[in-house]
């Protein structure tokens, strides 16, 4: 495939850098929000028509160098066995919490793959009706932040209960995570062989730890993910992870997720040549005035020169960012030139 987004990864020399965005397939597009109003959070996952449509609208309406599928890192509880709800305003609620042995005995993890019946078809669909030089992105969420959802039951700003249970019962609270590291890893093989070109790990809650306890309950899990499959490019984001730079940049990935608290001189520092860097753009910049937005994107591609790197936003793109705003973001990274 001659995309730039994959030569990075591969080492290969472009002559600007390749650009998606974070959480780029949907949230702040009117057309999404339009399927949003018809059909459920997980009508629109498991659709192989509405999960198309909404991976390549990016593609189309922004101009993106990559598609991420369009999916959730949730649908790992909820094929373990615990029913996962969009509340609306609210965020996903988790129908039930495991916070002892019982409940994790009755976590199913046998034979997932029939409980996500529809993935293949939604990998090859939108395989087929992307632009041959577009790369589809899978995607998974670390172990360790998965688990906060499943301990907690809620998203938090905090995930304390998460933590505070991983640190008085981390016996149980490492079952916990190897059931859900393997299946993550058989969740993710499924992908790659539905045709996935690239993975990302999202460690979002990652950064929440310090880095005794990152190493304790969640790098490991990442390092399984990655040596599971050596043979896809994947890239580890872990939010809030500046100071786990030098643990993250041991995993055998060919890239690392920034966010925007992290210099690309410090990043430098920490991060070895053979690893791309990506990021990592504040994504409420993209509500600054035009003039401001590319100013501060083309600072930010100057600042990584020198090293392997593909431009994205610091985390997610925001649900109230101007589709333009997003466009003009992206046709700046494209009109760069090295
Ligand atoms: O109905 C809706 O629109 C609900 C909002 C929504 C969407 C659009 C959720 C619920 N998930 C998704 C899709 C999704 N989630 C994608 C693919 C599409 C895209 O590009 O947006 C991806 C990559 C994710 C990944 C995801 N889900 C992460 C990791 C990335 C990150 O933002 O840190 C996390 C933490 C989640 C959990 C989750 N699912 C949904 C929400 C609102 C959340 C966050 C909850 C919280 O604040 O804790």
């Amino acid at each position: 495939m001659n995309n730039n987004f994959i030569k990075v990864l591969k080492g290969e020399d472009v002559d600007r850098p390749p650009v998606w965005m974070m959480r780029q397939a949907g949230r702040y597009l009117p057309d999404y929000m339009k399927l949003k109003a018809k059909y459920s959070f997980f009508e629109r996952i498991e659709t192989p028509e509405l999960a198309t449509e909404i991976t390549i609208m990016p593609v189309h309406q922004v101009g993106v160098d990559a598609a991420i599928l369009f999916s959730d890192i949730l649908v790992i509880p909820k094929v373990l066995g615990i029913n996962v709800e969009l509340v609306p305003g609210k965020g996903p609620l988790l129908e039930s919490t495991v916070t002892s042995e019982a409940e994790y005995q009755k976590l199913n993890g046998e034979d997932i793959i029939s409980r996500m019946p529809t993935v293949e078809a939604c990998i090859k669909m939108i395989k087929h009706e992307l632009p041959a030089d577009i790369p589809l992105i899978g995607f998974v969420g670390s172990p360790w932040t998965v688990f906060c959802y499943m301990v907690q039951g809620k998203g938090s700003k905090d995930f304390s209960e998460a933590k505070s249970f991983a640190f008085n019962h981390p016996e149980l609270a490492l079952k916990i995570l190897d059931k859900i590291t393997e299946a993550t890893i058989t969740y993710l093989g499924h992908q790659i062989e539905s045709g996935i070109d690239v993975f990302q790990v999202f460690d979002s809650w990652g950064g929440l730890l310090d880095r005794q306890n990152y190493l304790a309950y969640s790098l490991p899990f990442i390092h399984k993910i990655c040596n599971a499959f050596p043979g896809i490019p994947s890239i580890v984001f872990a939010k809030g992870g500046w100071h786990l730079l030098e643990d993250l940049n041991k995993i055998d990935c060919q890239g690392l997720g920034l966010d925007w608290t992290i210099s690309a001189d410090y990043a430098k520092s920490k991060i070895s040549s053979d690893k791309a860097m990506q990021g990592n753009l504040d994504p409420s910049m993209l509500l600054s005035s035009d003039e401001t937005l590319v100013k501060r994107t083309n600072e930010m591609i100057e600042s990584f020169e020198g090293h392997r790197y593909i431009a994205n936003l610091g985390h997610g793109i925001l649900p109230n960012i101007p589709v333009e705003k997003a466009k003009l973001f992206v046709d700046t990274v494209k009109a760069y030139r090295y």
